[in-house]
């Protein structure tokens, strides 16, 4: 049996897909928040946990040691300050795939983002290898990400798996979700899929579900053996009876508010 680590598991996904990944037998060590005052609880006899700031070198001893694979959640998730992106998905970034080649972790699956992608107007429909257009500086900090896990991947054979997930809540609730949505049930299927599919090396796919409006071309994820199932349009006619809460210039670009964010209208 594969032994699994997953960082970020007391972050809003992570707090899910631990719950799932348990459920289904995983044998797991989860890592939650860097702070000692916020202890994570064994769901499970065979479950370790522990926590620590993952920028630290022996924090990551302790997460990686004996594991096939990670499940790479952690970091900053949204727009803020540069240094707080730089030491936890850049730096931090940096010491976890370092501590995959001191412990021989066979594959990372790197949880990236359609943030990455985000300045691409909303009419265009997009194909894994498009340029990456970054819409926030948490946004290039996942581009960055995944240049990072294919430079590890070619010159240390450290195989990563980068998803750029979309929307990922519980159900749609706004006119963008039509399109970004990545439903719980989705996930736990694509996480399987990363940790059981055989010779992957390097990969990119969208974490999206089988939206009727994805802006993204799923195409490529067959590789994994991955058919996402669920479709946000199930939800499209409450979803479209409600006023659209994303501003003028958000409405333009996938990435929604974090494109209009300091965005500099006369160029
Ligand atoms: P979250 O913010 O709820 O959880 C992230 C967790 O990482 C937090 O518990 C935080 O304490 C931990 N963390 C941050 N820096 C750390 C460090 N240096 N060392 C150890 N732990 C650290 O984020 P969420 O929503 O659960 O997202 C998980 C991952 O998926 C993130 O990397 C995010 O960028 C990515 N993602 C999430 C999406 C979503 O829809 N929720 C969409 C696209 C990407
Ligand atoms: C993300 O990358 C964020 O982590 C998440 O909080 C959402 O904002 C998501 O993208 C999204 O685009 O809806």
């Amino acid at each position: 049996m594969k032994k699994i680590a997953l960082s970020g598991a007391a972050g809003q996904l992570g707090t899910v897909l631990r719950a799932a990944l348990i459920k289904r037998g995983t044998v797991l060590r989860s890592a939650g928040a860097p702070d000692p005052r916020e202890p994570l609880t064994p769901l499970a006899a065979d479950e370790e946990v522990m926590h620590g700031d993952l920028g630290d070198p022996a924090v990551v001893d302790r997460l990686l040691e004996g594991v096939d694979v990670l499940i790479h959640l952690a970091g900053t998730s949204v727009e803020r300050p540069l240094p707080e992106i730089i030491d936890n998905n850049l730096r931090a970034l940096v010491e976890v795939y370092e501590g995959a080649r001191r412990h021989k972790v066979r594959r990372i699956v790197f949880a990236s983002s359609n943030h990455a992608i985000g300045m691409y107007p909303v009419e265009e429909k997009l194909a894994l290898d498009c340029e990456l257009r970054p819409d926030s500086f948490y946004g290039l900090s996942k581009a960055w990400g995944e240049a990072l896990a294919r430079m590890y991947w070619d010159k240390h054979g450290i195989e990563s798996i980068c998803v750029r997930i979309g929307s990922c809540i519980d159900k749609p609730t706004e006119f963008r979700h039509l399109s970004t949505w990545f439903g719980h049930e989705d996930l736990f299927h694509l996480v399987d899929r990363c940790i059981d599919a055989p010779d992957v090396g390097f990969l990119v796919v969208w974490g999206v579900s089988n939206n009727t409006r994805n802006y993204w071309d799923t195409a490529g994820a067959e590789r994994l053996g991955f058919a996402p199932r669920q479709n946000a349009e199930d939800y499209a006619a409450e979803i479209l009876a409600l006023p659209n809460p994303i501003d003028a210039i958000g409405q333009r670009y996938q990435g929604g508010t974090f494109a209009s964010h300091d965005f500099t209208p006369e160029q």
